[in-house]
C-alpha cells in the first residue's frame, strides 16, 4: 500500500442520523432490481456492487438503483465506481484499501458523497479510520465462499473488540452472516450487517430479509 498517496483530513458526511441511528441489515446486490424488490421490506442501507457491466450499461443500472433508493429514502452505496456514483449523486461509495489510492477522494468528498472503508486488520483500520470515513467495514466476520479472503475471520470476539476500540463509530460487518447468527453478530454493537448470499441465494429473498431484519432487531435488543 502507498499510504503517501492518501490525502489527510477529508470529511465525509455522517451515514446515521436521529432518524436511522443505525445502517441495519445490509444487504449487498449486484443489479437495481434488488432494490426494487428489498426496499420496501424497510432495508435502510444496501450496496450495488457490480463486477460484470461496463459502458452504458453500467451508468444505466446504478442511476436506475440512485432512482429507486431516493424514493425509499433508502442509503446506496455503490461500490468501486465513484465517477459514477459522483455522477448520478448516490447517498455514497464503498471503497476497498486497494481502491484508496486510485480514487479521487478529495473529489468524493467534495461532491458531498458519503464514503465506506473495508478493513480486514489492524493496520487496514488505522489507513482507513485516518480518511475520517462515514463507516467502516471489518471481515472477514466468519468464513465464506462468496469472496477470496485469505484473512482469518475474527468471530464474535474480534467484533467485540471492534466495537469497544472505535465506540460510536458506525461498523460494518461482513462475511458469512447468515440468519443463524446475525442476532449474535449484531448484539456486538455493530451499526450494520452487511450480506450478500444469504439473501441473494434464497429461495424466498423476501421472506428471508424480513426474517433477518427481525433476528438483528432481536439480537441488539438482547445485548
Ligand atoms: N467483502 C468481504 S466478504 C464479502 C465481501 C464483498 C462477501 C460476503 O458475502 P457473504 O455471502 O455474505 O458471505
Ligand atoms: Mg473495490
Amino acid at each position: 500500500y502507498r499510504d503517501d498517496k492518501l490525502p489527510s483530513a477529508l470529511n465525509f458526511p455522517s451515514c446515521v442520523s436521529e432518524e436511522q441511528p443505525q445502517l441495519g441489515l445490509y444487504p449487498i446486490v449486484d443489479r437495481a432490481v434488488w432494490l426494487q424488490q428489498l426496499l420496501p421490506l424497510g432495508v435502510t442501507t444496501i450496496q450495488l456492487r457490480i463486477k460484470d457491466l461496463h459502458g452504458d450499461a453500467l451508468s444505466d443500472e446504478i442511476a436506475e438503483a440512485v432512482r429507486i433508493a431516493r424514493d425509499h429514502h433508502c442509503r446506496l452505496f455503490i461500490n468501486d465506481y465513484w465517477q459514477l456514483a459522483v455522477e448520478h449523486q448516490a447517498y455514497g461509495v464503498h471503497l476497498g484499501q486497494e481502491d484508496l489510492e486510485s480514487a479521487d477522494l478529495k473529489a468524493i468528498a467534495a461532491a458531498g458523497l458519503r464514503l465506506g472503508v473495508s478493513n480486514h486488520c489492524h493496520y487496514e483500520l488505522a489507513r482507513g479510520l485516518a480518511l475520517r470515513p462515514s463507516y467502516i467495514a471489518v471481515g472477514p466476520t466468519y468464513a465464506t465462499q462468496t469472496k477470496d479472503m485469505p484473512w482469518v475471520p475474527h468471530g464474535l470476539d474480534g467484533l467485540q473488540y471492534w466495537t469497544e476500540a472505535l465506540a460510536d463509530f458506525p461498523l460494518v460487518a461482513i462475511a458469512g452472516i447468515k440468519d443463524h447468527n446475525i442476532g449474535q453478530v449484531s448484539a456486538t454493537g455493530v451499526s450494520g450487517v452487511a450480506m450478500i448470499t444469504a439473501i441473494t441465494d434464497a429461495d424466498d429473498p423476501e421472506s428471508v430479509t424480513r426474517d433477518l431484519m427481525a433476528r438483528m432487531a432481536n439480537g441488539v435488543h438482547a445485548s
